[in-house]
């Protein structure tokens, strides 16, 4: 049920391949596994247990016996947060296997997991142990003839279904709030990098939390993902990934109607006024596209530039990718590129670009696969310029380090170019002037804005889309709504 793994950078661990029900790793009803794959070397990891929908059923019945337990649902909120605070120093001890195994299986590269990543984790499970105690009802007054409160509940058994972009950071993203409120969980791992959550696992069981309030399983999406969400026990369904998948899981939650959290795909802008600073504008517009191969849900995609400052603009930028984006092996310090997650991921990302190029935008820069010493998922950061709205660079999420930037003349064009998407996740605008700033943040379509700077994150600060980015808020205290219910009592004063 473990293999002992090594990794290029001298690191060594016992990696546990079963399905986490219970506090065990077992194997999957069938024994069917799926392999995992360095996708910088293109060489096989391992091979991980793959969830069937009898196992579903197993890990749900886990979580729904642990949620009724004493063990579990007697805990203060005090000491449920005690649990957190325990994992997140467990994570802390071992952060270096941890950035290790999400460097191997992802891609990412292991400065960026040992120094973003894990203490993400950290801080995330820490801030939820805090509202752990913290998460209250309220007294409403309605006059002396009744007395009238609200408690906060926890929804139950909830199933959590990752990608495979941030592994770490959206298992942390999901389990803090859940439990935190007294929720059981049962998490779905993104198939293609289940390695370094199960390796986490391991810290759940040791840090204390009872058999069954966490479960973890890895499994395809339309076998264990979509048994999850269709599962009569399952009282929520918190999701991240694709507007495609996203909009499945609605349909198939409505059978039970689930109260559903999702967080799906983007296309944000970044708009640059011609009073912008364009230094700043190009180390950001180079942050916001390229960061994690370009895998980020948030990732500022289009560049909206006025054509006064275009030019200008394009040639800092251009500098920028040069001078930053060093493409190579994951574990080199040097690093900032890795490979793009998959072989899929990588001929998807490569689509894009030719249809880019088909449709008549001008590469800029890259364009081309970029394999590292003849092997690997890499791709040349590329930048195209005179994008059209109507081209298919300019409409659909790639996921990829691929930047389409057009220019605009007015603010007004520039807010309807933002606005022209059916996403609204994210959105950055650059400017000196402060009134354009407030005004521009108002009238853009998107659940976060950020104001001279682009996906600067924050588990403080809520996290989430309007349109067809999602529903629902994660991180900062908006993300504990989806995971608890507000009951009100009302009590009769008069005799
Ligand atoms: O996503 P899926 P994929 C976008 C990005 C990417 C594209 C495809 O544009 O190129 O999606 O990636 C599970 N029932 N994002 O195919 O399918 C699946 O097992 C239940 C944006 O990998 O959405 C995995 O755990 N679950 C994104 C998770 O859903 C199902 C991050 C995500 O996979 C399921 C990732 C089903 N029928 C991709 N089918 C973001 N918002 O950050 C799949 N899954």
């Amino acid at each position: 049920m473990e293999v002992e793994l090594s990794a290029p950078n001298g690191k060594r661990w016992t990696q546990p391949l079963g399905l986490f029900i219970n506090n065990e790793f077992v194997k999957s009803s069938n024994g069917q596994t799926i392999t995992s794959v360095n996708p910088a070397t293109e060489e096989e990891i391992c091979s991980v247990f793959a969830a069937t929908e009898e196992d579903v059923d197993k890990a749900v019945a886990a979580a729904r016996k642990a949620f009724k337990h004493p063990s579990w649902k007697s805990l203060s909120g005090t000491e449920r947060g005690a649990l957190m605070v325990k994992l997140a120093d467990l994570v802390a001890q071992h952060a270096e296997t941890l950035a290790t195994i999400e460097c191997l299986d992802n891609g990412k590269p292991y400065s960026v997991a040992l120094s973003e990543n894990v203490p993400e984790v950290i801080n995330v499970l820490k801030y939820y142990a805090g509202y752990a105690d913290k998460n209250f009802g309220q007294v409403i007054d309605v006059g002396p003839a009744k007395f009238a409160y609200t408690v906060k509940e926890p929804l139950g058994v909830c199933g959590q279904i990752i990608p495979w972009n941030y592994p770490l950071d959206m298992a942390a993203w999901k389990l803090g709030p859940a439990l935190c409120c007294g929720n059981t969980v049962v998490l779905k791992l993104a198939e293609q990098t289940p390695l370094s959550v199960l390796y986490m696992a391991k810290l759940i069981k040791e840090a204390g939390f009872p058999p069954g309030v966490v479960n973890i399983i890895n499994g395809h999406g339309p076998e264990a993902g979509a048994a999850l969400v269709q599962h009569p026990n399952v009282d929520k369904i918190a999701f991240t990934g694709s507007t495609a998948t996203g909009k499945q899981i609605m349909k198939m939650a409505s059978g039970t109607m689930k109260n559903i959290t999702l967080e799906t795909g983007g296309k944000s802008p970044l708009l640059i006024f011609e009073d912008a600073d364009l230094d700043l504008a190009a180390t950001w517009s180079h942050t916001g596209i390229m960061s994690n191969q370009g895998q980020i849900c948030t990732a500022t995609s289009r560049i909206l530039v006025h054509e006064k400052v275009c030019d200008a603009f394009v040639e800092k930028f251009k500098a920028k990718v040069k001078d930053i984006s060093i493409l190579g092996d994951p574990f080199e310090e040097s690093t900032f590129q890795g490979p793009q997650v998959t072989k899929a991921q990588y001929e998807r990302v490569l689509g894009y670009i030719r249809s880019g190029k088909e449709e008549g935008a001008t590469i800029m820069l890259g364009g081309e696969a970029a394999p590292h010493k003849g092997k690997g998922f890499f791709i040349q950061p590329t930048v195209f310029t005179d994008v059209k709205p109507t081209m298919k660079i300019f409409q659909e999420e790639i996921f990829g380090p691929c930047v389409a930037i057009a220019a605009f003349k007015t603010e007004e064009e520039a807010i309807e170019l933002a606005n022209n998407t059916a996403y609204g996740l994210g959105a950055a605008l650059f400017t000196r002037d402060l009134t354009r700033a407030h005004r521009v943040a108002r009238e853009i379509e998107a659940g976060m804005v950020w104001i001279n700077s682009s996906n600067d994150s924050d588990f403080r600060i809520p996290f989430g889309g309007v349109k067809q980015s999602g529903i629902g808020r994660e991180l900062g205290e908006a993300g504990l709504a989806p995971y608890c219910n507000i009951k009100a009592i009302h009590v009769n004063m008069t005799a």
